[in-house]
């Protein structure tokens, strides 16, 4: 047997449990210690049924992601699961926690199935640029039809077990102690029940059909360019169209070719990526402060926002506003946003009301004399902001953590304006900061360890993707962004419309292109930072002043009605403006330039070289901990393709030492925006890739 699974006896019920914490992930020590299990049970004649179940806060919740890529040690899952289901004596499992991926798929190869109704039910392989490859592409129609089938696999979302149980996949909700149960259940099951044996013709129906087009039609839109969800639909079909044996050897053969494409490499990397940037020095070394009440200064859409963000995760807020009428709006703004969700039925108006219950707003800053953490979100302007903490340094009290959401603002400015520059951070949420994942933790060089464990503590409360960034101007995401940015262009002057630039990008995986992008944030936020750095710049780097023409028609993107687009009728997706194409082509005569033809691909190689590069002096200068935190920022703030693992990951993929050669070859025509950084050249030199500083 194996330390990892215990196999225990209870009157003529054999209980196989799963122990490897935290998740029960299904290693090769799980699978073979299964197998043995699930033999030396059904070769005891004492024995009648079997229970399988997992110790600790759940059922295994799928295979164990660390191995994927590492050559895998028999018995592979997919035949563990098919000795399970070829057991002779009936098999219950007992699901609690996460049942997920090749977890629920050895419940589905199980015979019964019992869970309590909160637990938590799902094929998340999708996330991962995976299918469901033990069996479960296979099996689960057979139980439950395509349509559900094919919500669970395509969206990865986990169902509850009581919407499972509706369904047809879970035969029995557990009220009390599930292990008592499951063995009770055991007891009164007669025979082995095989889903693979369960009748085809029932999935052969119109609304199979209707399933697997309205699957078709939402995967190429809203999963574009992605391999998994073509495939596990195929195997879908798989499961109508051909018998168990050859369905189940489709599935293997298309798991094993989304595993070994770069699709799923990106996203097993974003998996870990994720959960690697909450682990940062400063939460290793000291506790969160408590954190039980937030002030929020200023209601604008950001404020709100983060009233929403706190508000949902339970902290009571109180916000702070100048008068009268700039409180109003900011509680209209909260308000508004849980109207929306009531008239979509994701709210009842008393859950509403609940939560506003925890909301206070007040223009009188001593009513945040005794909260624990206060975030200022007033407008992006230094002497504004300084004025805003030198107040709070008056009012709050000593132990309390003061944090600015600013996205450019160096934080020690801000600070300064206290007198305890250790208990002040930046967290820069993204719009809208109720909904967007990413923060970006800035920790300035004062700050206290504690202090920054508390913004991490938050972020976690809050379910945001927490990124630790160090003070230097536009931290990580917004200081990439300017780079490739700047690099967009440049493209634009040489030859390339915004909207040949827009469609490379969206083809390359982005939800929308960067001047889309730029028309909703509102082009005017540019203008205003490149006239504040104006004295600053060096004039001898090149300035592209298209963007600046077109702000000075007054044309700020969609809030005005056209940008780089024009957005007639209040349109959200803009159309090309010939008005614009104008303005670029009369820069390019102002400073004599020559145009040329860019290719999608050269597009896409510019732009992601401009994002590395810019990435590797980020992490030189210590301003990212590590190349991951850079994907992850870029993933969750940016929109950059999950699929395509972040950029420094794409680079990886892509080959440093062409990366390398690309920029070099930049170089010869811009030497200044084009300079390699150091730490690409390193590490071509070197022999060694970001994967390899994710290690360190
Ligand atoms: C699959 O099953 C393929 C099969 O169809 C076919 C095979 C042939 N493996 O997220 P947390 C680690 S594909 C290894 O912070 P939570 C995780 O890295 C798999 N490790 O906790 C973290 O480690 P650390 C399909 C895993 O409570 C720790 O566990 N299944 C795995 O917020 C805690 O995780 C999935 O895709 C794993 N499978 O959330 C499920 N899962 O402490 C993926 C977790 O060192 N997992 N770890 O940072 C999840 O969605 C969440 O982890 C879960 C718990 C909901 C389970």
């Amino acid at each position: 047997m194996s330390a990892q699974v215990t196999l225990s006896k209870i009157r003529s019920i054999a209980v196989i449990e799963v122990n490897n914490p935290p998740v029960n992930a299904l290693g090769h020590a799980v699978r073979k210690g299964l197998w043995d299990s699930i033999e030396a049970a059904e070769a005891d004649d004492t024995v009648k049924a079997i229970v399988l179940i997992g110790a600790g806060r759940t059922f295994p919740a799928g295979a164990d992601i660390n191995e994927f890529g590492t050559a895998m040690q028999e018995p592979y899952l997919p035949d563990v699961i098919d000795r399970i289901e070829d057991c002779k004596k009936p098999v219950v499992a007992a699901l609690h926690g996460t049942a997920l991926g090749g977890g629920f798929e050895v419940a589905l190869g199980s015979h019964y199935r019992i869970a309590p109704a909160d637990a938590r039910i799902g094929l998340p392989e999708v996330n991962l640029g995976l299918l469901p490859g033990a069996g479960g592409t296979q099996r689960m129609p057979r139980l439950c039809g395509a349509k559900l089938t094919l919500d669970v696999m395509l969206s990865g979302k986990p169902i509850s077990a009581a919407k499972a149980h509706a369904a047809g996949l879970i035969d029995r909700l557990a009220k009390g102690d599930l292990r008592l149960e499951a063995i009770k259940f055991a007891e009164e099951v007669q025979k082995v029940r095989r889903s693979s044996d369960e009748e085809q013709g029932f999935l052969n129906t119109k609304s199979y059909h209707e399933a697997l087009d309205d699957a078709k039609k939402m995967i190429s839109t809203r999963m574009r360019g992605q391999l998994a969800p073509i495939k596990i639909i195929e195997c879908v079909t798989a499961a109508l169209e051909t018998p168990f044996a050859e369905g189940r050897a489709f599935e293997r053969a298309s798991f094993f070719e989304c595993l070994s494409s770069e699709q799923s490499k990106g996203m097993i990397h974003a998996f870990f990526a994720e959960r690697a940037s909450a682990k940062v020095p400063e939460a290793s070394r000291a506790k969160p402060r408590k954190l039980e009440s937030i002030g929020v200064v200023g209601g604008g859409t950001m404020g709100a926002g983060i009233t929403v963000a706190a508000l949902d995760s339970g902290l009571p807020v109180t916000m702070i506003e100048r008068d009268a009428e700039s409180i109003a709006r900011g509680r209209t703004n909260v308000e508004k946003v849980y109207d929306r969700l009531v008239a979509k039925g994701r709210k009842t108006k008393d859950q509403k009301a609940a939560v506003m219950a925890l909301y206070t707003a007040s223009t009188d800053y001593g009513d945040l004399s005794d909260v624990d953490m206060v975030i200022e979100a007033v407008f992006e302007r230094l002497d504004v902001k300084r004025e805003v903490f030198a107040k709070l340094d008056e009012v709050i009290k000593p132990s309390a953590v003061l944090a600015s959401n600013t996205s450019y603002i160096d934080i020690d400015l801000i600070s300064s304006a206290t007198s305890r520059p250790s208990q002040v951070i930046g967290l820069h949420f993204f719009s809208p900061a109720n909904i967007m994942k990413l923060l970006e933790i800035v920790v300035p060089s004062s700050a206290a360890d504690d202090v920054v464990a508390t913004g991490f503590a938050l972020a976690k409360r809050m379910r945001k993707v927490p990124v630790r960034a160090g003070n230097s101007g536009g931290f990580i995401g917004n200081r990439i962004l300017g780079k490739y940015g700047v690099c967009a262009a440049h493209m634009m002057e040489d030859g390339a419309s915004p909207y040949d630039i827009d469609a490379a990008i969206f083809e390359f995986g982005y939800p929308m292109g960067i001047h889309a992008m730029y028309d909703l944030a509102g082009l005017d936020i540019g203008w205003d930072n490149r006239k504040a750095a104006a004295p600053n710049r060096n004039p001898k780097e090149r300035y592209v002043a298209i963007a600046d023409r077109i702000c000075e028609n007054g044309w700020f993107g969609q809030k005005t009605g056209r940008g780089f687009y024009l957005y007639p009728d209040g349109a959200r997706i803009g159309t090309p403006d010939p008005e614009v194409l104008k303005i670029i082509q009369g820069e390019r005569e102002r400073k004599g330039l020559s145009t040329r033809k860019f290719s999608k691909q050269e597009i896409i190689e510019r732009y992601l070289a401009a994002m590395v590069n810019e990435g590797c002096e980020v992490l030189r200068e210590g301003v990212a901990l590590k190349p991951s935190d850079i994907d992850v920022t870029s993933i969750f703030g940016y929109g950059f393709p999950r699929y395509r693992g972040g950029p420094m990951k794409y680079a990886d993929m892509y080959g440093l030492d062409k990366m390398l050669s690309n920029i070099q070859a930049y170089e010869q025509e811009d030497p200044i925006f084009w300079k390699p950084s150091p730490l690409l050249v390193e590490l071509v030199e070197t022999g060694r890739n970001f994967d390899d500083l994710n290690k360190m």
